[in-house]
């Protein structure tokens, strides 16, 4: 019996007024509890709170009320369920309030660079980190971004941020890396990351893949400006980022999302025992 290592999906709970693709309707401590629990129940492995929006043109909002808008919901989620808690922010101060408020993974976009505490307090902490390579910082970091070899820029520049925080006391077993879709990037760029995946995979961290509703998907179908019309395109870039390695991917639409990759599932296992049975 061959095993499969089936890939997880991390389900985006934004807590952000601003954020482009819930346009403030999570805005609330209860509504945010409310659609982290429906994810759940959909299939979530692990719920990615975000209270700070990270797309292009936003504005960065303060520390305090990061916190503010983050805690309270990890809190009453994890009062009501075991999933697994990440944190999204570029703010040690955040990262500390959820985990101690029952994170378990913090996600930089970042990738420990945001803050000179960032490597100390992840070492600190001891939980799971996400790095992510972003080229420029978000307000700016579409304008012109350019690469001689965009795939080898990025293998090299997470490698580099792995041996950091290994550096710095993070386990070794605690990393994850992610290509950052979208952070400094044109359409071709993360068309190549996607395609070019098995060699971030290679360097033998689990890598998470994020392309839930970019922009990307727009390039590719110019009747797609409405967010909430790229899920065929989310759905066809999580399976080829799966395919190509990913362990993790990070997604708006769980429910969609688990369908796909279950299917996925059960065709490669058909295909490796055919395989299996041909030797
Ligand atoms: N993309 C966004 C936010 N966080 N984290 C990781 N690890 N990788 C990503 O690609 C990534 C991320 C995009 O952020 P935002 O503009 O806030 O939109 P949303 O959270 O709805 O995806």
């Amino acid at each position: 019996m061959t095993s499969l290592v089936v890939p997880r999906v991390m389900g985006i709970v934004n807590v952000t007024p601003d954020s482009f693709s819930d346009g403030g309707r999570l805005a609330t401590v209860e509504a945010a509890v409310a659609h982290a629990l429906r994810l759940v129940e959909q299939g979530a492995d692990v719920l990615d709170i975000g209270g700070e929006s990270t797309r292009p043109g936003a504005e960065p909002v303060n520390a305090a009320e990061e916190i503010a808008r983050t805690a309270p919901v990890i809190e009453a989620l994890r009062a009501r369920t075991d999933v697994r808690i990440s944190i999204d922010t570029l703010k040690p101060e955040v990262a500390m309030a959820a985990v101690e408020a029952g994170a378990t993974m913090w996600n930089d976009v970042s990738a420990l660079t945001f803050s000179p505490d960032s490597l100390a307090t992840a070492a600190a902490l001891g939980c799971d980190v996400v790095l992510m390579h972003m080229k420029g910082e978000p307000r700016t970091m579409q304008a012109a971004p350019a690469y001689d070899d965009v795939v080898a820029e990025v293998v090299g520049y997470l490698a580099a941020r792995a041996d950091a925080a290994i550096a710095a006391g993070v386990a070794r077993e605690q990393v994850w890396l992610d290509p950052g879709i979208g952070f400094g990037k044109t359409a071709d760029h993360n068309l190549a990351l996607t395609a070019g995946l098995e060699r971030l995979t290679a360097l033998g961290f689990p890598v998470l893949y994020a392309a839930s509703r970019k922009r990307t998907i727009l390039s590719l179908d110019p009747t797609a400006a409405d967010p909430l019309d790229r899920l065929g395109g989310s759905l066809a870039l999580a399976l080829e980022g799966v395919r190509r390695g990913a362990r993790m991917v990070r997604v708006h639409d769980v429910r969609e999302t688990v369908q796909a990759l279950t299917v996925q599932a059960a065709v490669q296992a058909l295909a490796v025992q055919a395989a299996v049975r041909a030797d």
